[in-house]
């Protein structure tokens, strides 16, 4: 039994999934469906939710799996407790693949903030850009500033009342975040300390630009075993899942 379930979403979930496939190693890549065309992966995919942390578990038996990587984003806490639970009933070796935690640079003005609540109260100037998604965006309704949204698919409804929106998936290249600041006359940026490069052109862009970041800093995540880069992962896979059968689902 060497099968792994990789629980994906990121840039480095998809690097991992490369190794993993080069390896010739029985795993499994799973996206949770929130947008609609998901980047092709080189594994079997799976998406959509378990059904919380029992339905991971029932899943996990029925496909014999030996080992769970966590390589979601640092703000999907709930699947990353999931899978904690999880693993913890099932006995399993957990591993996550966590990109650290951006630090502020020599000209940067962040103002960090602990959720998006706090975030909505610390803005700057008023043409804003919310560059979170659509999942958190509550905590922005109701405002006076001018919101500038950045969204994965096209949204059916208007995501927020009043405010403007491009569609536009990362990774992100500096060179296009200065010219949408530049070009909406943005006064300040919010952003998840997401860590990585696909969301940094922004944090990048501001700084050239002396914008402030409003930083919203990450969700307590219970304590787990963490590597940072796809190369340390696949060492511990090495180590924790002994290589059997070949992959398929
Ligand atoms: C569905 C599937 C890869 C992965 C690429 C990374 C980088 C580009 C930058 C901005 C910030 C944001 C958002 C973002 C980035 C990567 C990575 C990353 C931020 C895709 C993908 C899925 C998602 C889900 C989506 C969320 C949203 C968040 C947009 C794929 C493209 C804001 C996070 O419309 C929605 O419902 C979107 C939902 C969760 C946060 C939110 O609350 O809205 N990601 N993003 C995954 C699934 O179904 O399991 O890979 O095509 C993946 C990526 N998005 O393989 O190259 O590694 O983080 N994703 C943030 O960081 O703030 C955009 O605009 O500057
Ligand atoms: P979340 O809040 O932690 O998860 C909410 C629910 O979505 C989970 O309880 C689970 O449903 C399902 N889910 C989440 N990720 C899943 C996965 N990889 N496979 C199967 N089911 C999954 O997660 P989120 O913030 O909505 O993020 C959803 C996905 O987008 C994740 O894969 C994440 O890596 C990716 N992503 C998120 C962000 C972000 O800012 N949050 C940024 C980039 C990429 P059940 O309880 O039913 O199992």
């Amino acid at each position: 039994m060497s099968r792994i379930l990789l629980l994906g979403g990121t840039t480095e979930a998809a690097a991992l999934a490369l190794a993993l496939a080069d390896a010739g190693r029985d795993a499994v890549y799973s996206y949770a469906g929130a947008v609609a065309s998901p980047r092709a992966q080189p594994l079997p995919v799976r998406t959509g939710g378990f059904g919380g942390a029992g339905g991971m578990v029932r899943w996990c038996r029925d496909h014999r799996v030996a080992a769970i990587i966590d390589a979601t984003h640092p703000f999907a806490a709930q699947i990353s407790r999931n899978a904690c639970q999880a693993a913890q009933v099932l006995g399993l070796p957990l591993l996550a693949l966590e990109r650290a935690a951006w630090q502020p640079q020599p000209g940067d003005h962040w103002i960090r903030v602990a959720d998006m609540a706090a975030a909505a109260r610390a803005l700057i100037g008023d043409r804003v850009f919310l560059a979170i998604g659509r999942g958190e965006l509550a905590a922005f309704q109701g405002l006076s500033q001018h919101l500038l949204l950045r969204l994965v698919d096209p949204p059916e409804t208007p995501p927020l009342p009043g405010a403007e929106w491009v569609v536009a998936r990362g990774p992100f290249r500096m060179q296009d975040d200065l010219a949408l600041l530049r070009d909406h006359r943005i006064t300040c940026v919010v952003s998840k300390n997401s860590g990585g490069s696909g969301a940094y052109a922004k944090i990048a862009a501001a700084r050239a630009l002396r914008l402030p970041v409003v930083m919203v800093d990450r969700p307590a995540i219970p304590r787990r075993e963490v590597a940072e880069t796809p190369e340390q992962a696949m060492g511990w896979i090495a180590r924790h899942v002994p290589s059997d059968a070949k992959r398929g689902v």
